[in-house]
């Protein structure tokens, strides 16, 4: 893996060239209801991209199944966080979203990069590391791949920039590494893409252990899209600080982390630096802090649960949108595996 190859964009928004747009794709596992962490890392750097960029998000429903799921819980979340991007501000009609495994290319493409992907590169990815240990006794092959059905689902769309939160990078620069050894065999086939990664809220951490990165494995430090105010209120009140007592709100990651935490959640949400919250708060301790940040997450989340609740009760609508997504997904994606077919010597009729 060639790290200068890795090109981290850093609160820089990339530029579109000339007239064509370029292109931004990105997929969530629908492995649990979606939280703050998805929303500032991931969903909310999203949705004001789709003027300038042309945007492809999905449901990586496929990559889900690498851990044991209840398949009608599967089935609900799938549907479900359709409702939650759009409710995000992921609209439809400027963004095609759509459902992985409503469009085969992606494990058509994904048997065929298999064979351009080493043993060696899977064993040092470190999420299959994290995982297999988490899942002693699943460790199946679909988790030891999962990066090259990830590399398929994004060369198929020929982005030009995969915006993710930091865990995911290594898998892009993977991705990256597959697409050159291809196009060295048989040409420019592959568009090479980059990762995007914001700095703020690129690791929103868990409010109950907040040196470990906020998930959904963690209910009590997690906060929900879903959640009503009051169970935001709850958390929020109940997250790990310290027991400095003098002018407690300071930015610290070090020392302080729960409360460094705490004053990135508050600025990626209002703006504020962190100068700015440090003289909000000067003289004033967390029982002011924590409900403040609180309120904040409320005013964000409350529009966005009311629509995800309405628009879930709509699934002739959602069941559109996948529909419409897929096919033209699949447009796009049956473009470059004919491309990739014929290259690899697959006889076509
Ligand atoms: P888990 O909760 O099991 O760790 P997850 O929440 O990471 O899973 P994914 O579908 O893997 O779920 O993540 C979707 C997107 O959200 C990815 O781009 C990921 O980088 C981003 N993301 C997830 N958690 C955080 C977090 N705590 N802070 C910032 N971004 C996050
Ligand atoms: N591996 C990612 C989800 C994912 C993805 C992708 C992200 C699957 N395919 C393609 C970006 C592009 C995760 O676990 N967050």
């Amino acid at each position: 893996m060639t790290d200068s190859h890795t090109i981290q964009k850093e609160e820089q928004t990339p530029q579109s060239k000339g007239n064509e747009k370029k292109r931004m794709l990105s997929g969530i596992q629908p492995s649990g209801d979606l939280h703050l962490g998805n929303y500032l890392g991931a969903i909310k750097n999203w949705a004001d991209r789709a003027e300038e960029y042309e945007c492809y998000y999905f449901m990586a429903d496929m990559h889900t199944i690498t851990v044991r799921q209840e398949p009608a819980e599967l089935r609900r979340r799938s549907l479900h966080q359709l409702a939650q991007y759009i409710a995000c501000g992921l609209d439809p009609e400027k963004n095609v979203l759509f459902l992985q495994s409503h469009v085969p290319a992606h494990a058509q493409l994904s048997w065929v990069l298999n064979c351009y992907t080493m043993f060696g590169e899977l064993s040092r990815m470190t999420q299959f590391k994290d995982k297999s240990s988490k899942y002693k006794d699943n460790i199946n092959a679909g988790l030891f791949t999962y990066p090259v059905l990830m590399a398929a689902d994004i060369l198929l769309y020929q982005p030009d920039y995969v915006p993710v939160g930091d865990d995911q990078k290594q898998h892009v620069e993977l991705t990256r590494d597959i697409a050159q050894r291809f196009n060295s065999i048989y040409g420019e086939v592959f568009t090479v893409p980059e990762p995007f990664i914001s700095k703020s809220g690129a690791r929103i951490y868990g409010l109950s252990s907040p040196t470990d990165k906020m998930s959904k494995s963690d209910p009590g430090g997690c906060v929900f899209i879903m959640d009503e105010p009051d169970v935001i209120m709850k958390k929020f009140k109940r997250a790990v600080t310290d027991s400095d007592t003098d002018n407690p709100v300071r930015y610290d990651r070090e020392n302080k982390p729960g409360v460094a935490n705490l004053m990135n959640i508050y600025s990626t949400l209002t703006g504020k630096s962190y100068e700015e919250i440090e003289q909000e708060f000067a003289g004033k301790g967390y029982g002011v802090f924590k409900p403040a940040v609180a309120e904040t997450v409320i005013d964000t989340l409350k529009p966005v649960r009311e629509e995800a609740e309405r628009l879930m009760k709509d699934k002739e609508y959602l069941n559109r949108v996948y529909k419409d997504g897929a096919e033209r997904a699949a447009y796009v994606a049956n473009k470059t595996l004919r491309k990739v077919y014929k290259k690899v010597g697959f006889y076509q009729i």
